[in-house]
Formats: structure tokens, sequence, C-alpha cells
């Protein structure tokens, strides 16, 4: 049986090195050894649908270790985080990735690249990290492959979306095919090194830019005195029109970051970058459209209402709600939060009922479902204010229950209601 080290467990890294311990012997490191000691007693470090059962099925081939050790494939899933300040990619993870692989990597086998990185990054910096060990360019069989899943549905969309395999050589395309295919249900598509690179990138602010134009739209729809949102369900109705949702901003670990990774050494780009700073100031929208609602109370206390960067995740990196809290901290206000599904944040995440007690507003920042079934008949607050960032709540229903409802986007309602 083959033999594949996958290293770096998180969000991808993992339930890629499950998938593949279907069908391989699987080494999986990770240099955190809290998360190598949960794993080899069962404990999975993060939610996502169908991944623990997953693990149980194929435990028996998976080997969590801080260690590196011969293989026949090495696959780089650590984590690729921005340099805040200076908006550019921090490689240090996949180069000390690189380093260890290089000290057991031999001509016969294949290492892939999945972590997220700016054009050029496996031939710079990824291969010549591996040729250090003595073996020639021309030895090297080196892949990039992007991930596409989506957290909330990693497993589904790891297996049946498309994938895109960059390769460095026609064997190496090869060698990457017939391992992803092991499992990928998806059609794979064989192409050159940067341009996988650049499509990743190209995906994730794509995405990055039709949010940041809903999000002017949501701003406009306010000022020209519409509902954006179901402006935006009648502009899609065009066949060629899919304007995706305003919100309180873009968090996660992929949409709010990689839009830089392909700006970085770039002098032409301007709309990648305005989507980004439309996106990034959308917590001062928020603040701004709840500034007027406290005005007459008197030491406000809010009540935040999901810190996960979207639904019914527990995933909290670059979350817009980090922001949003400090300026409601520099407004002054007490903030109270409560996620249901994130445990640890560096502000206290409280039970919904002591979020509540006393609060004057609630601003809801992450379209749990679970938030849909809170019964607003049930609740007692200082003063009942709902600010809904995702227009997902039954309005009508809050209102009739005492509460001052605003929707971001909301300039008004339509005639007909
Ligand atoms: N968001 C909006 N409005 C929308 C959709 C999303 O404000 O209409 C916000 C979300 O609330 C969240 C952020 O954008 O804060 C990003 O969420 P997301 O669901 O759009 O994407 P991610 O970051 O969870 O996953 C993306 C996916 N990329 C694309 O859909 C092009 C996924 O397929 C990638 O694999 C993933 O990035 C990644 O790892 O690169």
């Amino acid at each position: 049986m083959k033999k594949i080290c996958v290293l770096g467990l998180g969000y991808i890294g993992l339930p890629t090195a499950l998938l593949f311990a279907q069908h391989f012997q699987i080494l999986g490191v990770d240099i955190n050894t809290s998360i190598v000691s949960s794993l080899k007693k069962g404990n999975l470090p993060f939610e996502e649908q169908g991944l623990s059962e997953l693990y149980e099925r194929v435990e028996k081939n998976f080997f969590p270790s801080d260690k590196v050790e011969e293989s026949d494939a090495f696959i780089i899933a650590v984590p690729t985080p921005l340099n805040e300040s200076l908006k550019t990619a921090e490689l240090k993870y996949v180069r000390s990735a690189a380093e260890m692989v290089s000290k057991y990597l031999n001509s016969d086998n294949l290492v892939v690249l999945e972590s997220t990185v700016p054009p050029g990054t496996s031939e710079h910096l990824a291969i010549p990290t591996l040729l250090k060990n003595g073996l020639t360019e021309n030895e090297i069989h080196f892949a990039h492959c992007p991930e596409r899943a989506i957290p909330g549905n990693t497993l589904d969309e790891i297996i049946n979306n498309d994938r895109i395999i960059g390769a460095n050589s026609h064997q190496a395309a090869m060698m990457g095919q017939d391992l992803y295919s092991s499992f990928v249900e998806g059609k794979i598509h064989l192409t050159d090194l940067r341009t996988a690179e650049f499509v990743k990138l190209m995906e994730n602010t794509y995405r990055d830019v039709n949010i940041a134009l809903a999000n002017e739209f949501a701003q406009m729809g306010q000022e020209v005195g519409i509902n954006i949102w179901e402006a935006i369900d009648l502009a899609n109705l065009h066949p060629r029109v899919n304007i995706l949702r305003p919100g309180p901003g873009v968090g996660g670990h992929c949409i709010a970051i990689d839009p830089w990774f392909l700006t970085e050494s770039s002098t032409t780009t301007r709309l990648i970058n305005l989507a980004r700073t439309i996106n990034e100031s959308m917590p001062n929208v928020v603040m701004n459209g709840i500034r007027p609602l406290l005005q007459d109370i008197k030491k406000p206390v809010i009540t935040i209402l999901g810190v996960a960067y979207k639904g019914n995740v527990d995933d909290w990196r670059e979350t817009p709600a980090l922001k949003l809290i400090k300026l409601a901290e520099n407004e002054g206000y007490t903030v109270k939060i409560h996620d249901p599904h994130v445990k640890t944040f560096p502000y206290p995440i409280i039970d919904l009922h002591n979020a509540l007690e006393n609060s004057d507003c609630i601003i809801l920042v992450t379209d749990h479902v679970s938030f849909k079934s809170i019964d607003p008949t049930k609740i007692s607050m200082k003063t009942k204010i709902l600010f809904d960032t995702r227009n997902t709540l039954d309005h009508k229903k809050w209102q009739d229950s005492g509460f001052k409802v605003k929707i971001l986007g909301n300039g008004n309602k339509t005639f007909l209601k």
C-alpha cells in the first residue's frame, strides 16, 4: 500500500488526509503537538460536516505525528497567512514544510503543494527548497493542486468539485492526476504551476469583488431608499446576473486574504484593491447604522450574535466581527457576545440568555441557522433593537414582539408590502 505524508492537519489538510486514508496509508504531520495528541485520542480539532464519521472509518490507515518520514508522496497543506501590515503572503510555513520534506525526498516521489500561494511561489520558493537534499530540478516531481472546498461542506466539495493540477513536468502531472483521482469525482484539469496558482487566486478574488459590489449596492440602497435585498433578488432573475449578498464584511482565511496574494507584486491592479477596501469598511458601515439607534441611550449595551466569519462554522479567522467589536468598544458601548459554534475567541463568549440580559441592541453578524429559532417573544432586554446585517431573521415576528428592526441595506420597504 502506498504511503502518503500530509503536512498540515488544518481545515484542508485533515479532510484531505482522511479522504486519502480510504485508499492509502497516511502519515498526518503537524508541528502543533496538541493537535497530534488529540487526533491520536480520536478528537478532531474543529467541526466539519461528516468529518468525524470519516475519521472513524479510516482511523486504521491514519497515523498522526509531528515528524515527517519517507513516503511515496508528500502533500503540503500548511497555512499561508497574510502579513497584515505589508499585505503580502507569509510563506514561512511553506518553506519549513518543504525543508522537512527535502530530507526524505527521492526521485520517485511526488510533492504536492495545496496551500494557496502567490503566483511563482512553487518555482521560486518551494522547488528550490526541496532541491536542498541534492536532487536536481529534473528529478523533482512537483504539483500545485489548490483546494477549492467551502468550509461547512468541505468533504462534499473536495470530492465532487473539478480540480486544477499544475505541474513542473508531464510526469508530475500524471502522478498528481493518478493520486487525486483516488477520491476526486470531479474532473481533473492539468496545467502549468503558475497558471494553477493564478487560477486559485482568481476564483476567490472574483467572489470578493462580487461581494464588494453587493456591499456598495447595500450602501446605495440606504441612500436611495430601497430594500437592496429585494433589488438584488430581482436583478438576479436576469439570466446573466448573479450578484452576491451584502453583509458585515468578508472573513475567512481565503476570500479576505487571497486577493492580496494576487496584487502583492503587481503595479497595475486597481479594482481588486478597491474591492478589498470596500469589504474591509463594512464594519464601519454597520457601526454608522447602529450609532443613531443608540444615541439616546446612556451607556449602551450591545449583543453581538455570531462571531464566526460565516454561518454554521466555528471558524472566526479574519471575521469582520472583531473590527465591529473594537469599533463598538471605542464608541463606549459594552459588548456582550454569543456564538453557539465558536468555542475560543479573543473576547468571552457567553450563553444567549446572559448575552441578551440588560442589552439595548442585538447586532446579528453571523447567519447561523440556529439564530432563526430564537423566539423574540421570550427575550427580555432593556431596549428592544435588532440590527440584522444578513437579512436572515423573520423581521415581522421581531417587530410584532416589540423590536425596532433595522436591516443592513434596507433604505425602505417596497410599496406593495
Ligand atoms: N459572504 C458575503 N456575501 C456572500 C457570500 C459570502 O458577505 O454572498 C462572506 C461570508 O459571510 C464570509 C466571506 O464572504 O465572511 C467568505 O465566505 P464564502 O462562503 O464566500 O467563502 P469561504 O471563504 O468560506 O470559501 C471560499 C470559497 N471560494 C469560492 O467560492 C470562490 C471556497 O470554494 C474556497 O475553497 C475557499 O474560499 C478557499 O479555501 O480558498
